[in-house]
């Protein structure tokens, strides 16, 4: 290679732009990125809703603290509240589970209070934990962190709640199944069955109480872009291919081609395509093909849907000092792994309400959560069918055969042609290797060709932070480190 090394970027999302910062940042003058829609910021998308803001794809700061590169750019660009800044809220270590003032609903449409879901949360709560301890182990007693928590709910039930009447009981059953929905949400998967027990601890949290930015995430994406140079990205360009290890002698060794044929030769690219567009696609992303290893590792990964249904009230139905609505299923068996007629019954997925806060900001805005395949579907259905779905659904909890909610809007990430779904997940017979396998670049070690042509970020990519905004902006960061300590060494 002669000259400046060219470096294109594959997506504008976190990831992507925090690469090119750096590399811009770090010298690099020939830089540019190739984005397939029209905006810059992927999962990152702040979305108008009458009078308010909210965001479609991420929502939080998860854990915002020191080590949080996502917070400290908030708090350097000043995009957040005082609260979340203070020390009281970066030093609470909530293990990735906000405890949330809850409000619950059955399905017969009684309110039912909070402290009788107490006993079931703790249980499931624990369960978690101890799910998360077999990373390091090995030998897991079951494959998937679902398998494990019925098994162990089943056998605590028997001995713990022995005596107890069978109405409470009844009760704990449908709260636990409900918590198996919400973790489908945090998770982004179908099924807790399909999280590998061995893989749940590989995810790590962070100190901080999760926050939200108030004038919308895209904010920091606004940010992040006014210090790159203009031009650098080209919008409404999508990729098609990118041609590796070419056996021709040319300049420079990768080509990326994009939909309108143009081809553009590069020194290095690095991709940062969803993990969902890359199940999808790397047959015909990559020539030639990826390496087996590599292959598998994005096969065994889970990648699944979550999406948001937000529903705005004249008045709320809720306490004021509620943050989380949960609509419990009466007779829902924990035990039983629920299988759905998901066309008939797809909202029973929805594990309830995240309530928008604060009130005098937002108003009455609820966030729905669903995950999986009757997400999914439910993403098939007009605006008008989820509309009238959800309001027969809260008259149902709330038992108000009035209540109609002002507006709707839901995301649709799915059937986003650029995304396929949510986000990565730590599928049934994941390790550690499959997420370092994700990140290594090709050629791979070991080959004479020039290192570092194909390059991977974004935030499948990152070993313990996936599925997150800081992971993501990590592994941006990591690539371009990558690329800079490379042409250091070769200047020696
Ligand atoms: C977080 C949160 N959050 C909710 C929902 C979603 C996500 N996340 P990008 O996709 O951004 O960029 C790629 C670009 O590439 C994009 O612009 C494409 O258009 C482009 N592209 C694709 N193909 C192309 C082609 N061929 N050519 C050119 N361009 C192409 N994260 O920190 N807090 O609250 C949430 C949430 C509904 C959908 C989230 C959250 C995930 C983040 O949004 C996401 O990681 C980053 O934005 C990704 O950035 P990127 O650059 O990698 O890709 C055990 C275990 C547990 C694990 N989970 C626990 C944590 C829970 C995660 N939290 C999620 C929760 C919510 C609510």
């Amino acid at each position: 290679m002669s000259g400046t090394p060219k470096i294109v970027i594959i997506g504008c999302g976190i990831s992507g732009i925090a690469a090119a910062q750096r590399l811009v940042n770090g010298g690099f003058t020939d830089v540019r990125i190739l984005e397939a829609t029209a905006r810059s910021g992927g999962r990152i998308k702040t979305g108008r809703f009458g009078n308010n803001i909210v965001e479609i794809g991420a929502n939080w700061i998860h854990g915002p603290s020191e080590e949080n590169p996502v917070f400290c750019l908030a708090r350097q660009y000043k995009l957040l509240d005082p609260e979340a800044l203070s020390p009281e809220n970066q030093g609470m270590d909530i293990g990735g589970h906000p405890p949330w003032v809850p409000n619950v609903f059955s399905s017969s449409g009684r309110r039912i209070n909070a402290e009788d879901i107490y006993p079931a949360q703790d249980m499931f709560v624990e369960l978690l934990y101890e799910s998360s301890q077999y990373q390091s182990q090995g030998g897991e007693p079951w494959p998937s962190v679902g398998e494990f928590i019925r098994s162990e709910v089943r056998q605590r039930a028997a001995e713990q709640w022995k005596d107890i009447d069978a109405a409470t009981r009844s009760l704990r059953m449908s709260v636990i199944s409900n918590l198996m929905k919400a973790e489908c949400c945090v998770n982004g998967a179908h099924s807790m069955d399909e999280v590998g027990l061995g893989a749940y601890g590989i995810y790590k949290t962070l100190p901080g109480l999760d926050c939200t930015f108030p004038g919308g995430y895209e904010g920091l994406i606004k940010n992040l872009m006014s210090e790159l140079p203009s031009g650098l990205v080209t919008y409404n360009r999508p990729v098609s291919c990118v041609h590796w290890n070419s056996s021709e002698q040319r300049e420079n060794p990768v080509v990326v081609e994009c939909d309108d044929g143009e081809k553009i030769a590069a020194d290095h690219v690095i991709v940062t395509v969803p993990l969902g567009y890359l199940k999808k696609h790397h047959s015909t992303l990559f020539r030639p093909p990826l390496p087996l290893h590599k292959l598998h590792s994005i096969q065994r990964l889970g990648f699944g849907t979550n999406n948001k249904i937000f529903v705005e009230f004249d008045s709320p139905f809720w306490d004021a000092d509620c943050e989380v609505i949960y609509l419990l299923w009466d007779d829902e068996d924990a035990l039983v792994q629920q299988v759905t007629d998901v066309q008939r019954s797809w909202l029973q997925k929805l594990f309830g309400f995240t309530v928008l806060k604060p009130t005098e900001r937002y108003g009455h805005i609820l966030c729905g959560w669903i995950a999986g395949h009757e997400s999914e579907y439910m993403e098939t259905l007009s605006e008008q069918e989820v509309t009238h779905a959800i309001t027969q659904l809260i008259r149902r909890f709330t038992g108000n055969p009035i209540l109609t909610p002002k507006r709707i809007l839901r995301s649709q990430w799915f059937h986003d042609p650029w995304t396929c779904g949510s986000y990565t997940c730590p599928g049934k017979g994941c390790s550690a290797q499959d997420l370092e396998n994700m990140m290594e670049s090709l050629p791979t070690k070991g080959s004479q060709s020039q290192p570092l042509q194909v390059m991977f970020a974004g935030e499948a990519t990152h070993p313990f932070y996936f599925s997150t905004v800081h992971g993501a902006l990590l592994s941006g960061w990591r690539e371009a480190d990558r690329l800079i300590s490379h042409y250091s060494k070769s200047k020696l």
